[in-house]
């Protein structure tokens, strides 16, 4: 495989590790915990691992003894920079445990393991991958485990590879399914732990005892450096707007935290707009107003920042998605046999008569991107619609009425980008690559200690990484019940972004300068080696949420 001078250079890094993770490593149990909600309801769900105490790693005098052990792990869902390195954490962790500890990968997420697909990783293996962006060591996948007969099937393996324990790499619903899998194998006292691993770019895999899922810094420095270059380029020729979308399936995190690090001149927050109960015309008046204002200082250019999941926080949208959702969960077999020119009509019959109007007012495009086949957690693919575009020709055509009326006097011409996958697979940042192999190295010792139905965790990442807290959470305390395809089911609560949070108010405190004035910021790009304070920053989001 040829090799970039970066990769070659990059590969010798030693991330860096939790002071009690260098050492003996003994457990600190804290106090039984709770849900965030229905506790009743979850407690009877989960009765081998609900209520279990936060666990905390500290130096330890001596060495334990443990026993050669097998252990597997999966990559699920969306790929986050980093992966790798939890892998090779997690790795060097058995291997430091016991140098006789094995490691399978099972191949293209969940699926891997109800269909028996796996490699042994070995040295060799981890070592060409440490440190690198992507999950091709092993791919990933989005199978959603929630059946008995995967836990079954999955069991077969384990058993034939003599596995001790699973670890399940994934972001809120993975997580989930995680939980749902470590009870079932408690319950039927298979001997299977199963542990899991907070990832997502997305950022909304957090609350007191997870800061930030890993991936979600990389991801956001490689966005906000093409929206930085944007900028300037913006600013260079003075005649674009640029309608910018960014990823985040469903929270607006990444919007914010690029918004914070580029300084544009609009951005959308979906929170906002749903605790603002926005219309769509509500949004679109107020990215025209200041594209005029900024007309009339003869700033016919700028940038606005509209998060990924916007359409299923528009009040009035989230109703309807969410009856659609409904009726594709109870008659997906009968659309899907509808011919393409007829299923636009199926859905406004079989729709209540309010959204029925919102649906049929909506434009085709935009209309049968909604209709789209659900992922498999019962998702609208939100990443399929085009809200830049769709928010932008709405923008031009209410610009076109005002100068009609008079109102405005400027040019307009629009250009559209979406980043997404541009900064998924991107090198960790050291952040990332620290955070990512201490996540990887903590689950092990979670597992050689007994664990299951845990997260590993570490905390305290705005210090200097040896001053960073492992351990892990049960992830049973992170539930609430929540509808999803149309039933009530225990879930991770998602963290969406908090309007009484120092990120979003950061953002409120400047926005309207930024709106007027060209006060962009030119991140640039990552950077590995150098000052500390250019390579080693976490995210604005964690330096305000911690402040
Ligand atoms: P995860 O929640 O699995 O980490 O994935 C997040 C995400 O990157 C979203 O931002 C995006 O909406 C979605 O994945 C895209 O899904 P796909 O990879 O299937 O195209």
């Amino acid at each position: 495989m040829t090799k970039s001078a970066l990769q070659i250079a990059r590969a010798a890094y030693q991330p860096k590790l939790p002071k009690a993770l260098r050492g003996n490593v003994k457990t600190v149990a804290g106090e039984p915990t709770q849900s965030v909600a229905d506790q009743e309801e979850i407690k009877k769900l989960f009765p081998n691992t609900y209520g279990m105490p936060l666990i905390k790693f500290e130096n330890a005098d001596e060495a334990a003894d443990f026993a050669p052990m097998n252990v597997g792990v999966i990559l699920s869902g969306g790929q986050a920079p980093g992966g790798h390195n939890v892998m090779s954490g997690l790795f060097d962790g058995l291997k430091k445990l016991n140098p006789a500890n094995r490691l399978y990968g099972f191949l293209m997420g969940p699926g891997g393991l109800v269909d028996h697909n796996y490699i042994e990783l070995t040295a060799d293996i981890i070592d060409e991958y440490r440190n690198t962006g992507g999950f091709d060591i092993i791919g990933s996948g989005r199978t959603k485990l929630e059946k008995v007969d995967q836990f079954e099937k999955g069991l077969e393996i384990l058993k034939e590879l003599n596995i001790k324990a699973v670890v399940i790499i994934g972001g809120d619903d993975s997580n989930t399914n995680a939980c749902v899998l470590a009870e079932y194998y408690a319950a039927k006292n298979y001997g299977i732990q199963v542990i899991g691993c907070p990832k997502t770019i997305d950022g909304d895999l957090k609350n007191d005892q997870i800061e930030t899922s890993f991936g979600f810094d990389t991801a956001c420095k490689t966005y906000s450096e093409v929206i930085g270059n944007i900028e300037r380029d913006c600013n260079s020729a003075r005649k674009y707007w640029h309608f910018i979308k960014l990823m985040g399936r469903s929270a607006s995190h990444i919007a914010l935290e690029c918004a914070l690090q580029v300084q544009p001149n609009y951005t959308i927050i979906s929170e906002e707009v749903e605790a603002k109960d926005l219309s769509l015309d509500d949004i679109v008046t107020d990215i025209a107003q200041t594209v005029a204002d900024r007309a009339a200082d003869g700033n016919n250019f700028g940038t606005v920042l509209i998060p990924e999941g916007l359409i299923e926080f528009i009040p009035a949208m989230k109703r309807l998605i969410a009856e659609l959702n409904d009726l594709l969960a109870a008659k997906g077999a009968e659309f899907a046999e509808i011919p393409a020119n007829k299923q636009r009509q199926y859905i406004i019959d079989n729709l209540s008569k309010v959204n029925a109007e919102i649906y049929a007012s909506l434009p085709e495009g935009v209309a049968r991107q909604l209709s789209l086949e659900r992922d498999p957690h019962g998702h609208v693919q939100v990443s399929l619609i085009e809200t830049e575009k769709l928010l932008s020709e709405m923008v031009g055509n209410k610009l076109a009425t005002w100068k009609k009326e008079g109102k405005y006097v400027g040019k307009f011409s629009a250009l559209h980008h979406f980043f997404g996958y541009e900064g998924r697979c991107a090198a960790p940042s050291n952040f990332d690559a620290d955070y990512c192999y201490s996540l990887g190295f903590t689950a092990s010792v979670l597992i050689a200690n007994g664990k299951t139905g845990y997260m590993a965790s570490v905390k305290n990442l705005t210090a200097p990484a040896e001053q960073w807290i492992a351990g892990g959470i049960p992830i049973t305390m992170m539930f609430n019940m929540e509808r999803r395809n149309g039933e009530m089911k225990p879930v991770i609560r998602k963290a969406l972004v908090d309007l009484n949070g120092a990120p979003y108010k950061a953002l409120v405190a400047n926005r309207a300068k930024w709106a007027k004035e060209t006060a962009f910021v030119y991140p640039g790009p990552i950077q590995y080696f150098g000052p500390s304070e250019v390579c080693d920053q976490p995210t604005k989001t964690l330096q305000l949420e911690k402040a």
